[in-house]
């Protein structure tokens, strides 16, 4: 009974430390305040956005079904690809994972962790759209796929390519 006492006299005694600040180095009490500071101090050293998720080193993306160069037809059909991370609708950060986005005419790539925009030439697709169709006027334009994380943060030239299409009259 004295144990038990004692022990919840220690929880006690490490919380109300906690919560004032103060730090009581009794030697008894020593283990139970560094848990408790721990925990008290986490959530003020993380801030309250998780940070973009690390890109896995095998991962990138591709377009499917356009080749380099290649003269098409508008609405151009447009396949998007990407090994290495799982395709999900935007709203939450989760690893390995995101959705994508074209960029027409615009950037070759939105540097990480920057926020794309969203225009006529900046296209989400955040319900996990895997393919899509573009209207396009005849000549050339060059397309970039960008992968960014559901806060639609983008993870950079690692996870971009670009093709150059030639759309035809
Ligand atoms: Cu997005």
């Amino acid at each position: 009974m004295k144990q038990v006492l004692s022990f919840f006299t220690l929880i006690l005694f490490g919380l109300t430390a906690c919560n004032s600040g103060k730090v009581d180095n009794t030697a008894s009490t020593t283990d139970t305040i560094a848990k408790q500071d721990t925990m008290h101090t986490m959530p003020m050293s993380n801030s309250d956005v998780d940070p973009l998720p690390e890109v896995p080193a095998d991962a990138k993306v591709f377009f499917k079904n356009l080749k380099e160069g290649e003269t098409v037809t508008s609405p151009v059909t447009v396949e998007m690809g990407v090994t290495g991370m799982s395709v999900d609708s935007a709203g939450i950060v989760k690893q390995k994972s995101g959705h994508f986005h074209i960029l027409i005419d615009a950037e070759k790539f939105i540097p990480a962790p920057e926020v794309i925009g969203k225009d006529s030439t900046h296209l989400h697709f955040g319900n996990a759209q895997e393919k899509t169709s573009l209207t396009l006027t005849p000549g050339k334009h060059t397309l970039a796929l960008q992968f960014a994380d559901g806060l639609h943060r983008s993870y950079g030239e690692k996870l971009s390519t670009t093709v150059n299409i030639d759309v035809k009259k």
